[in-house]
């Protein structure tokens, strides 16, 4: 399959991802404790087009079993783009942002007021998040990657 240098990065950067995840939190740090959070994707810049989630994802995590991930994002207005949020199958699909057979887990009203929260409950399984409208995904960085891990890895 034929990458290019934007996907030959994203790929990169993934793998510095799942690398963090070893040195990313030193043992014995008694600030991370065992209770789940709630964490807000993006944070203060919410789920938008044009923020960089890839580089989110790295820095925040890495993200535990149990945690959730909050979309949060307004309902579409004659002001504002509409969003949503997708599951994509795999890492060929989520570089390429191929939403076939992409699973679709909140439409365009479910980011409005707390949310839409989504629980990480499968360990070890990549989760490739993306939004589905425009080129929101591949042109507005609408995309990043997660590996739940246990809390004991902490
Ligand atoms: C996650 O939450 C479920 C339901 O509350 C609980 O049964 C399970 O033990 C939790 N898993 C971990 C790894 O904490
Ligand atoms: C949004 O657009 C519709 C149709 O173009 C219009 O009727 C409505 O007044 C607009 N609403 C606002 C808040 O501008
Ligand atoms: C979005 O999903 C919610 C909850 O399932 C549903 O109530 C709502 O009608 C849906 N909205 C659209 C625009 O599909
Ligand atoms: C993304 O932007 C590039 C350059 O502006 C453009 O050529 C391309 O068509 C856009 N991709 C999509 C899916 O719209
Ligand atoms: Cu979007």
């Amino acid at each position: 399959m034929g990458f290019t240098i934007a996907q030959g990065l994203l790929l990169v950067l993934l793998i510095a991802s799942t690398m963090a995840v070893s040195t990313a939190r030193p043992i014995g740090n008694s600030k991370h404790t065992k209770t789940p959070k709630r964490i807000i994707v993006g944070g203060t810049n919410n789920w938008k087009y044009g923020f960089d989630y890839p580089t989110w994802a790295i820095e925040h995590g890495p993200f535990y079993i149990n945690d959730t991930l909050v979309f949060k994002y307004d309902p579409p207005t004659n002001k504002t783009f509409p969003h949503n949020v997708y599951l994509l199958p795999n890492l060929d699909s989520f570089l390429r942002c191929d939403f076939t057979n992409a699973q679709k887990v909140a439409n365009e009203t479910q980011g409005a007021g707390e949310g839409f929260e989504f629980v990480l409950k499968k360990p070890w399984q990549p989760h490739y998040f993306a939004c589905g409208v425009g080129a929101h995904c591949f042109n507005g960085t609408m995309r990043f990657f997660v590996l739940p891990i246990y809390h004991w890895f902490r």
